[in-house]
């Protein structure tokens, strides 16, 4: 049998998956890796989890017999099928008491559903919300954990330690039942997708109804960000208008508020 080595597992190596790994090795976790395509365990080991206390699992089997209890598993994955796909799959192999957290973009009344399904078979169940995206998964992530409080004791040191302070204090706490890291978190993208348009529309005006060019506009949008819009969605907006490609146009990167300007140039934002 393999010896329980890890303090929680997570599955799912894809861009936050990997980063929230690193994040938890660099606070002293020990965590198991495990990804449906496993080769992205041995690609994950070799590379970036190099040199670290990371440890991997080729099998389910495998990944919970390395866990010490009571288990902690997070998974994330693309939201939907997948997360109940190996809901089905961990619950045969799991104790009472053991703890599954999803931390992905799943739908609230998903892990409404899920808890009241783990809860019949004596498991803990977590939906957080994670926010932040790679960049805060790897250094300090929002994270909005819910559901099955009894797990929360087990899951606070993890959490707190790996998440973004705010003038020290952990931004992440313990935010209701069931659902309700998951509506906490779609309350926060709905949010962000409204300052988004707005900004958006911001443009708008400023460029068919003012004719300003884009280095007049990031001057408006650096000037917002010194007072009260101060924030990071108005700092990459002023970053992403003084931004010249290589042949002198609006920056094309591929990212949510420069894909809205294009459909602005488009006519048909
Ligand atoms: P993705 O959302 O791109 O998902 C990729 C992962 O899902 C891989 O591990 C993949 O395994 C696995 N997967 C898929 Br796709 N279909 C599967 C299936 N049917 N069965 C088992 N595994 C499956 O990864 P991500 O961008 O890292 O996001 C992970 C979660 O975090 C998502 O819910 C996302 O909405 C949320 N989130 C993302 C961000 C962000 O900035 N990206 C921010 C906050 C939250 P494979 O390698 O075998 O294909």
């Amino acid at each position: 049998m393999a010896e329980q080595v890890a303090d929680i597992a997570l599955i799912g190596l894809a861009v936050m998956g990997q980063n929230l790994i690193l994040n938890m090795n660099d606070h002293g976790w020990v965590v198991c890796a495990y990804n449906r395509t496993t080769e992205k365990v041995d690609k994950f080991l070799a590379s970036e989890a190099k040199d670290t206390k990371i440890v991997g699992a080729h099998s389910l089997q495998e990944m919970v017999a390395k866990l010490k209890k009571p288990r902690r598993i997070m998974i994330l994955v693309k939201a939907g099928a997948a997360v109940d796909g190996f809901i089905d799959k961990l619950i045969p192999l799991l104790d009472k008491g053991d703890i599954i957290i999803d931390g992905g973009n799943s739908e609230y009344q998903d892990t409404q559903r899920r808890c009241q399904q783990l809860a019949e078979k004596g498991l803990l169940y977590v939906g957080s919300g994670v926010s932040g995206g790679e960049e805060g998964a790897r250094f300090g992530p929002s994270l909005m954990p819910g559901g099955h409080k009894e797990a929360w004791p087990h899951i606070k040191d993890i959490f707190q330690s790996i998440c973004a302070k705010s003038d020290s204090e952990p931004c992440c706490d313990w935010v209701g039942e069931d659902g309700a890291g998951h509506y906490v978190k779609m309350v926060h993208n709905g949010i962000e997708y409204g300052d988004m348009q707005l900004i958006c529309e911001a443009y708008h005006l400023m460029k068919t109804g003012l004719g300003m060019d884009c280095d007049e506009m990031s001057e408006v949008f650096t000037k917002w960000n010194q007072g009260e819009l101060d924030s990071f969605l108005i700092e990459i907006t002023a970053n992403i208008l003084k931004f010249k490609d290589t042949d002198g146009t609006l920056c094309q990167q591929d990212c949510v508020i420069c894909s809205r300007f294009y459909a602005v140039e488009r006519g048909c934002s």
